[in-house]
């Protein structure tokens, strides 16, 4: 109730995925009235229907209530919803405050002290990784965010922990005003989610969102490699710290003596980490960075010493350049995770094997000519597929060995099989989103898993 007797008006959510449901519980665990509702009707939106009803929110499933939503108090947009789609312009058409799941949990999480990480790629890996290496120095630390558990659900917890390694993708840095991480870390800028923002611009200006609440006290880590991160940081207040994998910095591989650098002092040589990939290498000088620059204690000769050891035990995530297995001498390569251009560019050169590239899905805007330098050096035969695979083929279709495939990965699966010979790879690095025929690009790399092991 308000002061006034009558009752609190309602804060709606719209979407019911993992960050709709999280965030409706939270809000309803501090005594707000929700109504929640989704577009969709899967069992799954279906099941977190049933929780929150059961917690006493209102909701609609299969529909949005637009007149319930403009007359909400706040909006929280999950970050999967396009803003031009009808709810959320309800909601900003009838002046509603428009925030994200992440804005709603760091009103919770005051108690926390957080890590935030965006860029194009490489996010992700060094999120987990800046989580790791903070375990391994031996303090409660978890990762959250786009990274795959809601914000929301650490908010939840009874004992909050006490640092977050925070991954932002530009949806949600879209709606986050709040946001003020002790360290920010930016890993590069390419073009991505061109189906949903009108420009490149348009994309880094969310990406520059990071830096909104940036102070002279602020701690950013940033990479020293990339024009583009630099000219949108060189105004931004706070202290800036490098990664690089070419040039003496912050934190640096040394490529005369294979070592990895961090402030003056030798980190771990290269060949003991186990990540394939130079871009690789810079997340893991960008996390270390991250870290020893976090806390004075995290700064230490010992700290640098834990630091390193939790280094060595890192291993590659899933879906992301994961060796899924060696069928009849063919190696089956797992990269669903990346959706953009410029991630399976950095696989497809990284490749030492012929490879079978399948590339193909949902088309994000990008044009695929960007791949060709790559592919010619070690691709035998491109296969495209799903919703892309005409734009694929106006691209790049005439000028390397070349097969267009439907929208059935089981038959994509079987051509593939059939033209890698014994010393061959199959690497699946799309380059384009997984929503034509998967769930999300999990449920892609796991079908690809499963049939890579198939000997037939
Ligand atoms: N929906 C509506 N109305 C609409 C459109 C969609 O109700 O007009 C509904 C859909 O039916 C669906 C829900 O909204 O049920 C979708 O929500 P969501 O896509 O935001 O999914 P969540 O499960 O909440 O997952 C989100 C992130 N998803 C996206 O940004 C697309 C997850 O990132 C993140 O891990 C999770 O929150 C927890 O923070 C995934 C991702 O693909 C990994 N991220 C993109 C990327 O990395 O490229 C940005």
């Amino acid at each position: 109730m308000t002061g006034s007797g009558r009752p609190e008006r309602e804060v709606a959510v719209l979407g019911l995925g993992k960050s709709g449901t999280s965030v409706a519980k939270l809000l309803l665990s501090r005594g707000n009235r929700i109504y929640a509702s989704d577009a969709g009707s899967s069992p799954t939106v279906e099941a977190n229907a049933a929780q929150l009803r059961a917690l006493g929110a209102a909701v609609d499933v299969g529909s949005h209530d637009l007149a319930r939503i403009a007359s909400a108090s706040r909006v929280v947009v999950s970050p999967g919803i396009d803003p031009l789609n009808a709810p959320v312009s309800a909601a900003r058409d009838a002046g509603v405050p428009l925030v994200s799941e992440i804005e709603i949990a760091l009103e919770s999480l005051t108690d926390s002290r957080v890590i935030a990480v965006t860029g194009t790629n490489g996010k992700t890996t060094t999120t987990a990784l800046i989580g790791h290496l903070l375990r391994g120095l031996g303090v409660d630390a978890v990762d959250a965010g786009n990274i795959g558990t809601p914000l929301s659900e650490m908010a939840l917890r009874p004992k909050h922990p006490e640092w977050i390694a925070l991954e932002m993708s530009s949806f949600q840095l879209h709606d986050t005003p709040s946001l003020s991480p002790e360290v920010g870390v930016l890993t590069n800028l390419t073009p991505d989610h061109l189906d949903r923002y009108r420009s490149t611009e348009d994309y880094y200006a969310d990406k520059e969102r990071l830096f909104q609440n940036a102070t002279p006290r602020s701690k950013w880590v940033l990479n020293a490699d990339d024009s583009l991160v630099n000219q949108m940081t060189e105004e931004v207040a706070g202290e800036k710290f490098g990664f690089s994998t070419r040039t003496r910095s912050d934190a640096w591989l040394d490529e005369s003596t294979g070592m990895m650098m961090l402030r003056g002092d030798e980190l771990l040589p290269r060949s003991e980490l186990n990540l394939l990939g130079d871009h690789n290498v810079a997340n893991a000088l960008a996390a270390s960075l991250a870290v020893s620059i976090a806390d004075s204690r995290f700064a230490t000769t010992d700290a640098l010493k834990q630091i390193a050891e939790a280094l060595k035990s890192f291993h590659p995530l899933a879906h992301r350049l994961e060796i899924v297995g060696d069928v009849n001498g063919v190696q089956w390569i797992n990269d669903s995770k990346a959706t953009n251009v410029s991630s399976t560019l950095v696989a497809v050169s990284g490749m030492k094997r012929p490879t079978v590239l399948l590339l193909g899905g949902r088309h994000k805007g990008e044009p695929y000519t960007g791949l060709l330098g790559a592919i010619r050096r070690s691709v035998k035969k491109v296969i495209a597929y799903g919703e892309a695979a005409g734009e694929i083929e106006k691209d790049i279709g005439a000028l390397v060995p070349f097969e267009r495939l439907g929208s059935d990965f089981e038959e994509v699966m079987r051509h593939a099989r059939e033209t890698a010979q014994p010393g061959d790879a199959v690497l699946l690095s799309p380059a384009c989103s997984s929503f034509d025929m998967f769930k999300n690009y999990e449920e892609r790399g796991a079908t690809f898993r499963r049939l890579a092991m198939m000997k037939e």
